[in-house]
């Protein structure tokens, strides 16, 4: 489902910062690129994952998300801040990269899950964990 090489060349993309045993079930935490003020993310979507799906962001600001759909299929990307309000909503089409400019001005954790049916259940979720400066 996730093969190594496709992780190696995302790993490209982002500075990460590999918490063995922090997170349960395997999931992967990577910390945000810094571009001056903004936080970019390059986030892959597969079938029924996306990599990586544990994310730190280390201050309140603006972040840039870029989701590189390569599943094959439409795909949906919905972010709720740390209230449960919905933030984004956005369809992910097959073979692209979705460019997504959000501010996440309040520090907390950011749900993120794809709304296609049983995506999320079986495991098309996420969290951006938003750090106090
Ligand atoms: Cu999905």
């Amino acid at each position: 489902m996730r093969p190594l090489s496709k992780r190696a060349l995302s790993v490209v993309f982002v500075m990460v910062a590999v918490l063995a045993g922090c997170v349960g079930g395997g999931n992967v935490q990577t910390a945000a690129v810094r571009s001056g003020n903004l936080s970019v993310l390059s986030i892959e979507a597969g079938r029924l994952y996306f990599w990586p799906n544990e994310i730190r962001v280390n201050k309140p600001g603006p972040v840039r998300l870029e989701i590189n759909n390569v599943s094959g299929s439409r795909q949906n990307f919905t972010l709720q801040d740390p209230e449960w309000n919905t933030l984004e909503n956005i369809e992910l089409p097959a073979g692209k990269i979705t460019s997504i400019d959000l501010k996440l001005n309040q520090p907390g954790i950011y749900q993120f899950y794809c709304n296609k049916a049983l995506h999320s259940l079986l495991g098309m979720n996420g969290q951006i964990y938003v750090e106090q400066q």
